[in-house]
């Protein structure tokens, strides 16, 4: 069966974030490569921030980068999680298709970037009884949400995957750092509770693997995540640890999950995926 993939929206028609560029409006039904477009011809941004930055690429004229497309690259993971994708003039091209905007915006990779999600949930309790929503009877579950330092907006606290680092690593560390503020606590600090918390990431369900809708992708890079689930389902591991906003975010905290949620990239399309899984309140 051929899987209808979501049309990307966050990242077309609008302005390039923290910028004055302009992305060029594409209709929806032009956003596919394979549909011609002749007059196509968008803006280029490529953040000079990322010059000599080590997580970033090197220019794509610098005739000293050579990257391996769609391969493990020495530490750097160039390939993509939905398969193949096409290099036309020795620039990848969106996996979705069209975004109005060519170059490499703020991120540090051409082709894919990769990131990682950790969601992580527990119910919502009153004096020890999980609560239900009075119109669907359902339990009600919450997720940890951050509030993102760079545009205010709520979001899983994900983070980019280091090169060579195994996702498992990163979907902890980014939940340390983003929501216990972990790189403030000092070394010695809770062995503890450490040790619980690692072995409660272990216990994580796969929700997505692929293509995130994120407003800083481009016609020629991407962020791409693995999305997973990791649940308190007795409140007693996590769900009871106190939160504090660290590194990229100004705020955490239990946020309550129904359809009324507005987060982030495509967060919201990975949170109904787990009210799924736990078949809970929406
Ligand atoms: C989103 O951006 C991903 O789903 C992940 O949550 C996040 C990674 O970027 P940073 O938070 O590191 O900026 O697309």
């Amino acid at each position: 069966m051929l899987l209808k993939r979501m049309v990307h929206y966050k990242c077309r028609n609008n302005k390039y974030p923290f910028t004055d560029i302009q992305r060029l409006i594409i209709s929806d039904d032009l956003v596919p490569w394979n549909v011609e477009n002749k007059n196509y011809n968008p803006p280029e941004y490529t953040s000079k921030s990322l010059e000599n930055k080590p997580y970033a690429d090197k220019n794509i004229t610098d005739p000293s980068f050579n990257p391996k497309w769609n391969e493990l690259d020495g530490s750097i993971n160039r390939k993509s999680h939905e398969g193949p994708y096409k290099i036309i003039n020795n620039v990848p091209l969106n996996l979705r298709g069209r975004t109005g905007l060519s170059g490499r915006g703020y991120l540090g990779r051409w082709g894919p970037n990769h990131a990682a999600d950790p969601i992580v949930t527990r119910w919502k309790v009153n004096n020890g009884e999980i609560i239900k929503n009075l119109i669907t009877m359902l339990p009600i579950l919450q997720f940890c949400a951050i509030q993102r330092k760079d545009n205010n907006e709520w979001a899983i606290p994900g983070g980019m995957v280091d090169p060579g680092e195994n996702v498992s690593e990163t979907l902890k560390r980014e939940f340390m750092e983003e929501a216990l503020s972990s790189l403030e606590l000092p070394q010695d600090d809770s062995i503890k509770e450490k040790e619980k918390i690692s072995q409660f990431f272990k216990q994580g369900v796969e929700i997505y693997k692929g293509y995130v809708d994120d407003p800083r992708n481009t016609d020629n890079a991407w962020i791409e995540t693995v999305a997973f689930n990791f649940h308190d389902e007795s409140g007693d591991a996590v769900g009871r640890l106190s939160l504090k906003a660290g590194d990229d975010a100004k705020n955490v905290k239990w946020m309550d999950i129904d359809k009324n949620l507005e987060l982030y990239a495509s967060h919201e399309e990975f949170i109904k995926k787990v009210v799924e899984l736990r078949k809970c309140h929406w």
